[in-house]
């Protein structure tokens, strides 16, 4: 749906769902920041007629469908995401992406596949061609287009053409069929895969930026121009079968997931020979070393985030988990340590040291700001205005107060459920029978849970969060009158028959 969300590392809580981002199609290429956090990368996987609802004849890709790439505003006082800047592209197919940094920084990169501009079957017409791209954006570029107005607005978000804006974006050919491109921690190096050839492709950011200035160009797409492969590469590298995605370590070396091969490759930056090679089960994509996004990666471990695990594992029906499997990187052999199970199917991870984040275990009573949170059993209360009942619930162990409620059927009801608790791991929960209701209640949290009591009965609640020796006692009633019984059984009958 084209969405960012951020998450805050304090309670590892969503704060913020920015989107659908307007004009980006299948936000593939995200999502990978700026140094400073200046902006999210955000790109379209799908390239389509925009603005979104317009309707173009397929036979018309080339020319009518848009991809774009985007920058993604992050206030950096409240970390509010908005969207900074868009730029019209060629309708390729936009992968992920990474963020300049050092010597390239204040880039960004991405890149793309189907520079065939192809529609049916992509596995046959989009790989006619030797080479796709990286885009490489100029993003301060970017953003003083954006500031001084040399925009269109399309679907209210300023959209910088390169047809009328120059310096701001170039392609960069790359093996065909990248799904990454990934910047060394030193920043001098933008290093890219294409899966349909052996090699991985280091290009030197010095040489980029030089033929930009002296017009290095083979060929241009859409006003944006292509730089000249042999004139920015400083090495291509044998991984291996199926190269992907890139991460390094503290010691100058880099890794490479190998899709095909099944395995990672360990390679020397700067002398550019491959020094080792580690079997994985199977079919690896993605990859992560510790802080291997940084400008200083912590080096020890990688994750091998694995696509297939082919039965590994006991079989549950046809539906299989996915193997990632955790690396010694710290020797000059890379060992194997372990392997667990993830949901399919993973497609990146971040490797953050852990006294990086200061998280907190239970919300402070001095910080709870809910107009309608109670802290006092004493304060427990239902209240009527109407047909709307207002429960003030207080939650600590083991009892909910108030533990009845008595309803008339039709009412609005509304509970405001603080759990006092202030000790660690001390979660409660509230489940309603047979009103799909269940929520946790973190340690010193207030939570608004509404309903309408539309069925005539008795029902339960309960904690839901084991809580103590005496969870199970932890229960309520509510009790929904002036109601013909059976009603919502007949109901559900009903809807059972449809
Ligand atoms: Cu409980």
């Amino acid at each position: 749906n084209n969405r960012i969300a951020r998450i805050e590392l304090r309670d590892f809580k969503t704060r913020q769902i920015l989107g659908p981002i307007p004009n980006v199609s299948g936000n593939h290429g995200s999502t990978f920041v700026t140094p400073n956090t200046e902006y999210v990368l955000a790109a379209s996987r799908f390239s389509i007629p925009l603005p979104k609802g317009t309707v173009a004849p397929l036979e018309n890709y080339a020319s009518q469908y848009k991809g774009v790439v985007a920058g993604i505003s992050v206030d950096p006082n409240t970390g509010q995401m908005a969207v900074g800047w868009e730029i019209l592209m060629p309708p390729f197919n936009y992968d992920l992406g990474d963020a300049g940094k050092m010597a390239s920084e204040g880039w960004a990169f991405w890149t793309c596949y189907n520079a065939e501009r192809a529609t049916g079957k992509l596995e046959v017409t989009a790989t006619q061609k030797d080479r796709d791209y990286i885009v490489a954006v100029d993003w301060k570029a970017a953003e003083k287009a954006a500031k001084e107005g040399k925009v269109k607005t399309i679907d209210g978000v300023k959209v910088i053409d390169p047809k009328d804006v120059q310096g701001v974006v170039y392609l960069l050919p790359c093996s065909k069929s990248p799904h990454g491109v990934d910047v060394s921690p030193d920043g001098k190096y933008i290093v890219g895969s294409g899966k349909l050839q052996s090699i991985t492709t280091a290009f030197n950011f010095e040489k980029v930026k030089t033929a930009i200035s002296k017009k290095d160009f083979s060929g241009q797409e859409d006003g944006i121009p292509v730089l000249k492969y042999e004139s920015i590469k400083d090495a291509e590298i044998n991984v291996g079968l199926g190269p992907l995605h890139t991460q390094f370590d503290d010691q100058g070396f880099a890794y490479t997931s190998l899709f095909v091969e099944s395995a990672v490759a360990k390679w020397k930056l700067g002398t550019w020979e491959v020094v080792d090679k580690i079997p994985i089960t199977y079919n690896i994509g993605h990859l992560a070393t510790a802080e291997g996004d940084t400008v200083s990666p912590d080096g020890k471990y990688l994750v091998a985030l694995n696509k297939l695990s082919h039965g590994r594992h006991l079989t549950v029906g046809p539906s299989q988990p996915e193997c990632s499997q955790l690396i010694d990187v710290a020797g000059e052999k890379m060992k194997m340590l372990y392997e667990a199970y993830t949901e399919p199917e993973p497609h990146y991870a971040q490797i953050i040291k852990a006294d990086k984040i200061k998280a907190i275990e239970v919300y402070q009573k001095a910080d709870s700001k809910h107009p309608n949170a109670i802290w006092d059993v004493k304060d427990a209360r239902v209240e009527r205005r109407g047909n709307s009942v207002n429960v003030y619930m207080v939650a600590v162990r083991s009892s909910f107060e108030p533990n009845k409620i008595e309803v008339k059927q039709g009412d609005r009801v509304t509970i405001y459920l603080t759990n006092i608790e202030q000790t660690t791991d001390e979660l409660h929960g509230f489940g309603l029978n047979e009103h799909n209701i269940n929520v946790v209640v973190d340690p010193g949290e207030t939570k608004v849970i509404e309903f309408v009591a539309n069925k005539p009965g008795v029902f339960p609640f309960y904690c839901t969060n084991f809580c103590s020796a005496l969870h199970q006692e932890m229960q309520g009633y509510l009790l929904v009158g002036g109601g013909k019984p059976g009603q919502g059984q007949q109901a559900k009958a009903a809807g059972a028959q449809q």
